[in-house]
C-alpha cells in the first residue's frame, strides 16, 4: 500500500518509545471520574475507588494485579461517576488480550454513555482463548463530552483513566517466539540467509510505522560486504520492511517492491555500516506467514579488471592453487569471517580437503581483492 513519506520518518523517530501510549487522560482533577470499579479474577481482586482525581494516567499496573483465564467469563463492574459536578460524557474499558501494545477494538469490554449519577455497569466478558499469557492490561477510561467508541490514546480535559495489571493464563504460551523486540532480536546467520515466520501471533507492536505487529532481526554486516538485498516477496500479507541502525536511524525501508508488490524488498550499501535490525512488520495491522531472504554482493567479487590473482581449480576437491605465491591471503565464510590465514611465501599449493563443502571467500591481502572459491 501506497503512503506518505514524510510522515513515515516522522513515526521512525518514535519508533522506539514504550509499548503502551501512557501520556494520555485528563489535565483536571474535578468532576467526571471512574468512582468505583470491581473485578474478581481467578487470583486477586481490583476493588478501586476513583476519587479524588489524578491528573493523567492513573498506572496501577505494579500495584494491583488480577489473574484471569483464557477462555473464562467474568463480570467487571464500573460505576462512571463524578469527584464534583454532574456532566455528559462516555466511558469505556479495554484489556490488551493479545498483549500488542495496542487497546484494540475487539478488546474494548464494554460502553457506557450518560450523566451522572449513573448505576453501576455490569459488563460480562469472555477472554479469548487464544489470548497471550503473562502480564497485560486493563484500561477503564471516563471522558467528560465524549463519544463512543472512546480512544484508549485520547487526552481530555475532565474524566479519567486507570490501567491495571491484568496476568493471563491458560492461553498462548509464546516462550519460543523470538524476535518480538530489539532486546530479542534474532541473529542473522552465515548469508544467504533465509528465516520463515509468522507475525499472526505471539509477535506485538514495537515498531511503530504501522499498528501492525513485527519481528525484529539482528545483522552485523561485515567489510567485505558491498550491496545487501533482503525480500519479503512471497509472503501472504502486505508487508513493510526496514533497516535501521542501532541509534534508531533508518538504513533503508521499502513497503511495496516492484518484482512482488504488495510485499516488500530492498537493497543497501553496507560499506561502513555497524549492526543493524532488519524489521519485518505488516502495512497498517495486517500480520501473516513471510520467508526473509538476505543475500550479498562482496566487496571487489564484480571489479570488471581482470583478477589481480588466481585461485584453482575452481571447483576443486580440495587442492588450491594460489598465484601470485607473494604475501598474504585469506580464507573466509560468506559473512567475511576469517577461517584461515594463507601464507604463500614458501607455497602455492594447499591442501584444503578438511574443509566443508561449499563457497568461500579468497582475499589477497596486498590487493584487497576478493574472489569466490568453491570446495566441492
Ligand atoms: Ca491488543
Ligand atoms: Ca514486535
Ligand atoms: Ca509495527
Ligand atoms: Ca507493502
Amino acid at each position: 500500500m501506497k503512503h506518505s513519506y514524510l510522515l513515515l520518518f516522522l513515526l521512525f523517530q518514535i519508533s522506539l518509545f514504550a509499548q503502551y501510549c501512557t501520556n494520555v487522560g485528563p489535565t483536571s482533577t474535578i468532576d467526571s471520574n471512574v468512582e468505583s470499579v470491581v473485578l474478581s479474577g481467578v487470583v486477586g481482586n481490583i476493588n478501586y475507588a476513583g476519587c479524588p482525581g489524578v491528573v493523567g494516567l492513573h498506572d496501577l499496573t505494579q500495584s494491583v494485579n488480577v489473574s484471569l483465564n483464557a477462555g473464562g467469563t467474568y463480570s467487571i463492574s464500573i460505576k462512571f461517576g463524578t469527584c464534583g459536578g454532574n456532566y455528559a460524557g462516555a466511558g469505556e474499558a479495554w484489556i490488551d488480550f493479545d498483549q500488542n501494545g495496542n487497546f484494540d477494538t475487539y478488546e474494548s469490554l464494554g460502553t457506557w454513555v450518560g450523566t451522572p449519577p449513573a448505576p453501576v455497569q455490569n459488563w460480562s466478558f469472555t477472554v479469548p482463548p487464544n489470548s497471550v499469557n503473562g502480564l497485560t492490561r486493563l484500561r477503564v477510561m471516563q471522558r467528560e463530552q465524549g463519544t463512543i467508541p472512546l480512544n484508549p490514546c485520547g487526552t481530555y480535559q475532565w474524566g479519567s483513566v486507570t490501567d491495571f495489571g491484568i496476568t493471563l493464563t491458560n492461553g498462548l504460551n509464546c516462550t519460543g517466539y523470538p524476535g518480538d523486540d530489539q532486546n530479542d532480536a534474532i541473529i542473522v546467520g552465515a548469508l544467504p540467509y533465509t528465516d520463515t515466520r509468522s507475525t499472526e501471533v505471539c509477535y506485538s507492536n514495537q515498531n511503530y510505522v504501522y499498528p501492525s505487529p513485527d519481528i525484529y532481526y539482528y545483522f552485523e554486516p561485515n567489510p567485505l560486504l558491498a550491496e545487501v538485498q533482503v525480500s519479503l516477496c512471497g509472503a501472504n500479507f502486505d508487508t513493510f520492511l526496514s533497516v535501521v541502525d542501532m541509534n534508531g536511524n533508518v538504513v533503508a525501508y521499502n513497503d511495496d517492491s516492484e518484482d512482488c508488490a504488495p510485499q516488500s524488498a530492498l537493497s543497501f550499501d553496507a560499506t561502513a555500516l555497524g549492526p543493524l535490525h532488519i524489521i519485518v512488520e505488516g502495512w497498517g495491522a495486517f500480520s501473516g506467514d513471510y520467508t526473509l531472504q538476505i543475500s550479498a554482493s562482496y566487496v571487489g567479487l564484480n571489479d570488471t579488471e581482470a583478477a589481480a590473482f588466481n585461485a584453482y581449480p575452481n571447483p576443486s576437491q580440495g587442492r588450491l592453487h594460489l598465484t601470485p605465491n607473494t604475501g598474504a591471503y585469506q580464507l573466509l565464510n560468506m559473512n567475511g569471517q576469517l577461517l584461515q590465514q594463507i601464507d604463500t611465501e614458501s607455497e602455492s599449493i594447499f591442501e584444503m580437503h578438511n574443509l566443508e563443502s561449499g563457497v568461500y571467500l579468497l582475499k589477497n591481502l596486498a590487493s584487497g581483492q576478493v574472489q569466490k572459491w568453491q570446495k566441492i
